[in-house]
């Protein structure tokens, strides 16, 4: 497990090298580099005895046949598109311990009862369309049609993209698999968060991953010179809109377990001197309980209007995706738990507040996730970090955990 860890490790640096830009890491859906990343752990998943098939999506998914045909399929797997200036692990980890269990398998020509798969979901984080776990919608054949007509930055839909990619736009409504087929889902993911390494432990077993609404909101005024126009009777968007700021986080500080984040806002047509006629703005807003989540983004929508309203602006409010509070399985969850005991440590259950594409594969079959501790709990930072020793109990708890769903199936 150790030889395996140093391999999950190098492959994250080679993957993480694979970006957009120079001097930081940003791999976003249907990008070259996304397209470069995919066709090297092709290379990987085929040297490691594995099939290999790109869906609907563009998801990568690589599959170690059964022993014998009709014992189901295991998916492994995780993201490898990322944030904009992200560290090596958040996604390629899951990928790259699912990769090197199978490779231990291979290694010693071992089949199990059940095939297993590894899926390196597309689109994830959601940069290029500000949504959240296109990929792994597609694979559990949730995905919104209307989402379709959602464009990125450059005006590029959803569609144009996948077809771009290489995908198929039109079969992203179609299951590309029978889900009947499908025993589980597991995701190794960095914890992103500072529980485990507060209490020195190497991993820890998801309880239930908590729901999100990613909102696109927008202030339309009048743009205008900022020399001529008297304050009075200005239609400026842009104070609007950090006024909503601050109600967002005023709304997440009074609300127990909730967070709230504007990541990203626009000034339009952004010159020092014009006055923003139009600004626009992200609402990433989450909770763990669904209705909580719910009233509390109806409440911010009817902030937006009053703010437009005393301001004499319109707003827009685009919802651009949701997704629902999931617990885990509590079968799959607990044989997850036994591995992590049989390797000599206490399986600490924790819930998580980032979201995983486990999440909306929990549509189609039961699902688990295994946290790795990281440093200070930071991601979505290229300070992201990772012990070596930490991913060998990572890979070694999935192995122990593949072979005893293979008891149980056996
Ligand atoms: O934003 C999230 O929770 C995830 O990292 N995409
Ligand atoms: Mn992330
Ligand atoms: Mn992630």
């Amino acid at each position: 497990m150790i030889q395996s860890a140093a391999t999950v490790m190098e492959r994250c640096e080679i993957l993480g090298a694979i970006s957009e830009e120079s001097g930081i890491l940003v791999r976003p859906y249907g990008s070259e580099s996304m397209r470069r990343v995919n066709e090297i752990v092709a290379g990987w998943m085929r040297d490691a005895g594995m099939t290999v098939r790109s869906d609907a999506i563009g998801n990568l998914i690589g599959r170690y046949e059964a022993r014998k045909e009709g014992g189901g399929t295991l998916v492994l797997g995780s993201h490898l598109d990322t944030v904009r200036d992200a560290g090596r692990y958040d996604g390629p980890l899951g990928v790259l311990v699912a990769l090197a269990c199978v490779e231990c398998l291979n290694a010693s020509g071992e089949r199990l009862p059940f095939a297993v798969e590894v899926a390196a979901f597309a689109d994830e984080e959601g940069l290029r369309f500000g949504t959240t776990f296109l990929g792994s919608s597609a694979f559990a054949c949730t995905l919104e049609p209307g989402l379709l007509d959602l464009t990125d930055g450059d005006g590029v839909r959803v569609a144009e993209a996948v077809h771009a990619f290489g995908g198929d736009p039109d079969a992203l409504a179609r299951a590309d698999r029978s889900p009947n087929d499908l025993i589980g889902y597991c995701e190794v993911h960095i914890e992103q968060g500072p529980v485990l390494e507060r209490l020195g432990l190497p991993v820890g077993v998801v309880s239930a991953i908590q729901g999100q609404s990613r909102v696109g909101v927008g202030f339309v005024g009048e743009a205008g010179h900022a020399g001529t126009v008297p304050m009075e009777g200005r239609r400026d968007a842009l104070p609007a809109a950090a006024e909503f700021v601050l109600a967002v986080e005023e709304a997440a500080r009074r609300q127990e377990g909730m967070v709230a984040t504007v990541g990203t806002i626009e000034a339009h047509p952004g010159a020092g001197n014009v006055i923003p006629g139009e600004a626009t703005l992200s609402l990433d807003l989450r909770h763990g309980d669904d209705g909580v989540r719910g009233s509390a983004l109806q409440a911010l929508r009817e902030r937006a209007k009053e703010i437009a309203r005393a301001r004499s602006l319109e707003s827009s409010w685009r919802v651009r995706q949701e997704s629902k509070a999931v617990p885990t399985s509590p079968d799959l969850t607990e044989l997850l738990a036994r591995a992590v005991e049989e390797i000599g440590l206490p399986a600490h259950r924790l819930p998580s507040g980032a979201g995983h594409d486990a999440a909306e594969v929990a549509a189609i079959a039961p699902v688990a996730m295994l946290f790795v501790r990281c440093e200070r709990g930071i991601s979505h930072n290229p300070a992201e970090s990772v012990e070596e020793e930490d991913v060998a109990v990572a890979v070694e708890t999935i192995s122990r955990f593949l072979a005893l769903l293979a008891g149980e199936r056996g």
